[in-house]
C-alpha cells in the first residue's frame, strides 16, 4: 500500500477578478506550459525528487500542454485520459525590470483538484478544490529566468469535494498450487461519485498580478432595488491614513452618468433614479460600475472598477421575486464541457453556450455541479440571465467535520468571488447529497448559516434527490430544488405515468415544507440521429415524448403555484467516466456535445418562448412594466416600479462575518489525505 499525505493550508484570499488599468497590471500566463505526467498513483515521485528544482523540459517524457485546458483528451493514450495522481506544469517567466518594487502574485482561476505552486525553489502555497481562484504573493528574481511550477493531483477520496472511491483490487486463484492473479500488481479503481468526467489540470487562466505596496483586495457592494447602496472596500493590509474616492456610473443604457460619489472605505447611501437589473423577459439588465480610487493624501495608489446592478431578490412560501416581481426561471442545468479541452475555459465555447441558451429563450441556468468561470458570471450579468451558483459539492455522502470544514471553505470562496454579480440569484450548497442520513442535518444547518451570515441578500438552496418523507435538510432551505427522472430512471417506457408522478411528488413536498420549489433536473437520454417511431429510450423521439409529458405536469404545478422554476437536464451532451449506462458520455443534452440541436432543443425553444410571452404579459398586467416579445422569442421590457424588502443593514453583519471567517480559516490546517 502506498500512502501519500499532503499538508494543505486553507489559505483564504480575497479574490478580485484580475484587472488592468491606470495602476494595476498583470501578465497572462496562458499559453503552452512544459508538462510532465508521473506514473499513475505514485507516492509523489516528483515531490520526493524535488522536480520543481529542475528544468522539466529536459525530462525525456516532457511535452507541452496548453493553459487553460484539461490535459486528459489531448493525447491518444488511455493512461493520459484516465490518469490518477500527480502531473507537473512548468513555465519559464522573465519578470520585467521595470516591475521591481511592485508586489507580485501568482493567480490561478481554477486548478483541479489539489495544486502545489512553486516559484523557483520555494513552495509558495497550496490550494484544495478545483473550480475557484486562488493567489499567492511571490518574490521574483529580477536577475534571471524564473521557474513557475505547479504540481497537480486529481485523486478523489472520501475527503475530497467532490468525493470519489479509491480502491485497490486483488483477486487470486490457486491453479495447480500456483497463485494466479486477475489484477496486475498495484491495480486500483478510481470511481467518481458524480456523473461527469473528472477533467484535471490548470483549467482556467493563470496570471502574474502586479500591485502596489497597499492595494484594494476586496470590494463588496450591496445594491438594492429601492436604490440603497452600501459598499466596503478592504485593503490587503490594515493601513491608517488611507481613504477612497468612490463613484458609481451607469453602464447601460446611458453610458457614463455618475449617480453616486462619496468617500471612505465604507459608505452607504440611497441613490435616486436608478435603473434596475432584471433578468431577460422581465426588463433590462441595467448595470453600473463602481470605481474605487484608493488615496494616500492626494496620490491615487490603486483603482478597481467593479460592475454590479441594483436588484433585490426576495421569496415567500411559493415564489422567488426579483425587484418585487414574481420570477419563474426557465433554463438549463449544464456543464462546462467540450471536446478536446474538457472543462478548460474557452471563450468561444462560453459565448456559443450563452448565445444558444438565449436562442432557446432560456432565462436562467444552474452552475451544475461547480462554480463556472467568472467570465461567464460577468456575461450573465450583461445578458440578464439569472444564475443559481453551486459549490463543487456533488455526491456528498460523508458528513464529518473534515468535509464540513472544506465545504464551508468552498462555499465561502464561492460567495466571496461571486457576491457582486446581480445575475446570481441564489447559492446552492450542493447537488444530490445523501441527505436521508441523519448526520446530514446538523452539517447542512451549519452550511446554510454560513451562506446566510455571509450574504443575507440571496436565498440558500440545495439540489435534492431525496424524498419528502426522508429528507433531513429541506427545513434549512429558502428554496427547495429537486431533481427527478420519472419516465427515464423509473417507469421507463410508460409515458402515461410521467405527469402524475411529477405532480404527486411535488404536491407532497409542498404539503410538507411549503417552500418555493424548482425542478432543477428532468430529462431523458437521446443519441443524436437515433430515431424510431414510436420512440424507445435513447431515441430523439423518446426524449421529446418524456420532456413533453413533464411539461404537462410543470404547467399544472406552475399554474397552481407549486413551483417557481424549471431547468432541463441537460443543455448539451457531456463526457462522463465509463459505465454501461453511458455511451461515450451522458446524452441527456438537448444539444449534442458540439452544440447542434436535437429535436428536443426545438421543444424547449418553443416552450421557453411561450413562457417568456406568458410571464411578460402576466408581469405587465400586475405592474407598471410593459413587455414585448420579438419574433425570435426575446423580450425587452421597461420596468418603472421598484420594491425591496431586504434590510441593507444586513450587509454590515455579512462583512463582519466575512473577515471573522477569513481569520478562522487562515488558522485552519487541514489534512488532505489520500490513503491509497
Ligand atoms: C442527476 C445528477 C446529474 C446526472 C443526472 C443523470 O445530478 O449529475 O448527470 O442525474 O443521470 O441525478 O443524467
Amino acid at each position: 500500500m502506498r500512502c501519500l499525505l499532503v499538508l494543505s493550508l486553507f489559505l483564504y484570499t480575497y479574490a478580485l477578478y484580475p484587472q488592468r488599468n491606470e495602476i494595476r497590471q498583470y501578465d497572462s500566463l496562458d499559453g503552452l506550459w512544459t508538462f510532465v505526467r508521473e506514473q499513475s498513483n505514485t507516492n509523489g515521485t516528483g515531490l520526493v525528487n524535488q522536480w520543481y528544482l529542475s528544468d522539466l523540459s529536459t525530462f525525456p517524457n516532457a511535452t507541452q500542454i496548453p493553459v487553460p485546458s484539461a490535459y486528459n483528451d489531448l493525447v491518444e493514450q488511455r493512461e493520459w485520459r484516465d490518469h490518477v495522481g500527480w502531473v507537473w506544469y512548468q513555465l519559464k517567466y522573465t519578470p520585467a525590470q521595470r516591475d521591481q518594487g511592485l508586489r507580485t502574485f501568482l493567480r490561478f482561476e481554477s486548478v483541479n483538484y489539489f495544486a502545489m505552486v512553486f516559484l523557483n525553489d520555494k513552495n509558495v502555497g497550496n490550494h484544495t478544490g478545483g473550480h475557484l481562484p486562488f493567489e499567492f504573493e511571490v518574490t521574483f528574481d529580477y536577475t534571471k529566468i524564473n521557474f513557475i511550477t505547479v504540481a497537480v493531483n486529481n485523486t478523489l477520496s472520501n475527503s475530497t469535494i467532490p468525493p470519489g472511491e479509491f480502491q485497490y483490487k486483488t483477486e487470486v486463484y490457486t491453479i495447480n498450487g500456483q497463485p494466479y492473479s486477475v489484477y496486475p500488481d498495484g491495480f486500483f479503481e478510481q470511481t467518481p461519485d458524480f456523473d461527469f468526467f473528472n477533467y484535471a489540470g490548470i483549467l482556467r487562466s493563470a496570471y502574474v498580478l502586479k500591485l502596489g505596496s497597499v492595494f484594494i483586495s476586496d470590494v463588496w457592494i450591496i445594491a438594492q432595488a429601492n436604490g440603497s447602496l452600501s459598499y466596503t472596500i478592504t485593503l490587503d493590509k490594515s493601513t491608517t491614513g488611507l481613504t477612497a474616492n468612490v463613484t458609481v456610473s451607469s453602464l447601460q443604457p446611458t453610458t457614463g452618468t455618475i449617480v453616486y460619489s462619496g468617500t471612505g472605505l465604507q459608505n452607504s447611501a440611497i441613490v435616486q433614479n436608478i435603473e434596475l437589473w432584471y433578468p431577460r423577459g422581465y426588463g433590462y439588465p441595467s448595470l453600473y460600475v463602481m470605481e474605487a480610487k484608493l488615496l494616500n493624501g492626494t496620490q491615487v495608489i490603486d483603482i478597481y472598477r467593479e460592475t454590479f446592478g441594483f436588484r433585490t431578490v426576495t421569496w415567500d412560501s411559493d415564489k422567488i421575486y426579483i425587484n418585487g416581481k414574481p420570477f419563474y426561471c426557465h433554463g438549463f442545468g449544464a456543464h462546462e464541457d467540450f471536446e478536446l479541452h474538457g472543462r478548460g475555459y474557452n471563450p468561444v465555447v462560453m459565448i456559443k453556450d450563452l448565445n444558444t441558451m438565449e436562442w432557446m429563450n432560456g432565462n436562467c441556468y444552474r452552475t451544475s455541479h461547480y462554480p463556472y468561470s467568472q467570465e461567464r458570471a460577468y456575461e450573465a450579468d450583461r445578458r440578464g440571465i439569472a444564475v443559481i451558483t453551486e459549490t463543487p459539492a456533488v455526491g456528498m455522502r460523508l458528513f464529518d467535520n473534515t468535509n464540513l470544514a472544506l465545504h464551508k471553505y468552498m462555499l465561502t470562496e464561492m460567495i466571496q468571488r461571486d457576491k457582486n454579480h446581480p445575475s446570481v440569484i441564489a447559492w446552492s450548497m450542493s447537488n444530490e447529497p445523501q441527505t436521508y442520513k441523519n448526520e446530514s442535518k446538523a452539517y447542512y444547518q451549519q452550511l446554510a448559516n454560513v451562506s446566510r451570515t455571509l450574504d443575507s441578500t440571496r436565498p440558500v438552496t440545495n439540489v435534492l434527490d431525496t424524498n419528502w418523507d426522508d429528507d433531513q435538510i429541506a427545513e434549512w432551505l429558502d428554496i427547495i430544488c429537486i431533481n427527478r427522472y420519472y419516465g427515464w430512471y423509473s417507469n421507463t417506457g410508460y409515458l402515461q405515468t410521467i405527469a402524475n408522478s411529477y405532480i404527486g411528488n411535488f404536491l407532497a413536498w409542498k404539503q410538507k415544507f411549503n417552500k418555493p420549489m424548482i425542478l432543477t433536473e428532468y430529462g431523458a437520454g437521446a443519441i443524436a440521429g437515433l430515431t424510431r417511431e414510436p420512440g424507445v429510450d435513447f431515441t430523439e423521439e423518446y426524449q421529446v415524448e418524456v420532456i413533453r409529458r413533464v411539461h404537462m405536469a410543470l404547467d399544472e404545478l406552475r399554474k397552481n403555484g407549486t413551483i417557481t422554476g424549471e431547468m432541463i437536464w441537460n443543455f448539451a451532451d457531456f463526457m462522463t467516466s465509463q459505465s454501461t449506462t453511458r455511451a461515450a458520455g451522458n446524452h441527456k443534452g438537448v444539444l449534442t456535445r458540439n452544440r447542434q440541436p436535437k429535436m428536443a432543443a426545438y421543444v424547449i425553444k418553443d416552450r421557453y418562448y411561450n413562457l417568456t410571452v406568458e410571464l411578460a404579459n402576466a408581469t405587465s398586467a400586475t405592474s407598471t412594466s410593459s413587455a414585448t416579445a420579438t419574433s425570435s422569442g426575446s423580450t425587452q421590457s421597461t420596468i418603472t416600479s421598484s420594491n425591496s424588502s431586504t434590510n441593507p443593514s444586513n450587509a454590515v453583519s455579512a462583512r463582519n462575518y466575512a473577515s471573522m471567517c477569513a481569520s478562522i480559516i487562515l488558522g485552519l490546517i487541514l489534512l488532505f489525505a489520500m490513503s491509497v
